[in-house]
């Protein structure tokens, strides 16, 4: 078993329902969803004309490799009604897998730990919720402590209900 750090976005249709969807699909198809931080409104990243996204941060217990997580993440995007096109473009649903256990990954279409989560307030918050004393395998420092350090000041905002 392996704890697996998902990281999940939507900024196209019912926001809130893509993210649920994607929790049942994760548990059914991944493993069980252990721990989940609320949804967070942010800022979109990158392309700025665009609607704000929802994004939450899960933890996953998983019998699956990697490369098996990371062909059902896609098979749970595309059940999703995914469309692959242009980077950073609106997206019903976007699951990015952030950490594989304390796994360092580097190979064509799957780095882990993500590349730029220590850049990016929107994946460091809900992270920070969950897993705050979680060292960063590459840059031996803590989830709390790479928030603290971030400078990018996007908005992130928790979800009302
Ligand atoms: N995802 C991106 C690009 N920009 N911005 C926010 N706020 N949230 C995201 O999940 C996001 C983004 C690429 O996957
Ligand atoms: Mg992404
Ligand atoms: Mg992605």
């Amino acid at each position: 078993m392996t704890e697996v750090i998902l990281h999940t976005g939507s900024n196209l249709g019912n926001r809130k329902a893509n993210l649920s969807k994607a929790v049942y699909l994760i548990h059914e198809l991944i493993g069980p969803v252990q721990k989940q931080s609320k949804v967070y409104v942010t800022e979109p990243w990158g392309i700025k004309e665009q609607s704000d996204f929802y994004n939450q941060a899960l933890s996953v217990e998983t019998e699956l490799g990697p490369k098996a997580t990371l062909s059902t993440i896609h098979l749970i995007e595309k059940l999703l009604g995914r469309i692959r096109g242009i980077k950073w473009q609106s997206r019903l649903i976007d699951i990015d897998m952030i950490f594989y256990g304390d796994k360092i990954i580097s190979e064509e279409g799957l780095t882990i730990p993500h590349k730029h989560l220590h850049e990016r307030n929107f994946v460091l918050v809900p992270l920070n919720e969950i897993i705050a004393d979680f060292t960063h395998p590459v840059l031996n420092k803590s989830i709390s402590t790479l928030l603290d350090e971030c400078d990018d000041d996007g908005m992130v905002q928790k979800l009302l209900n």
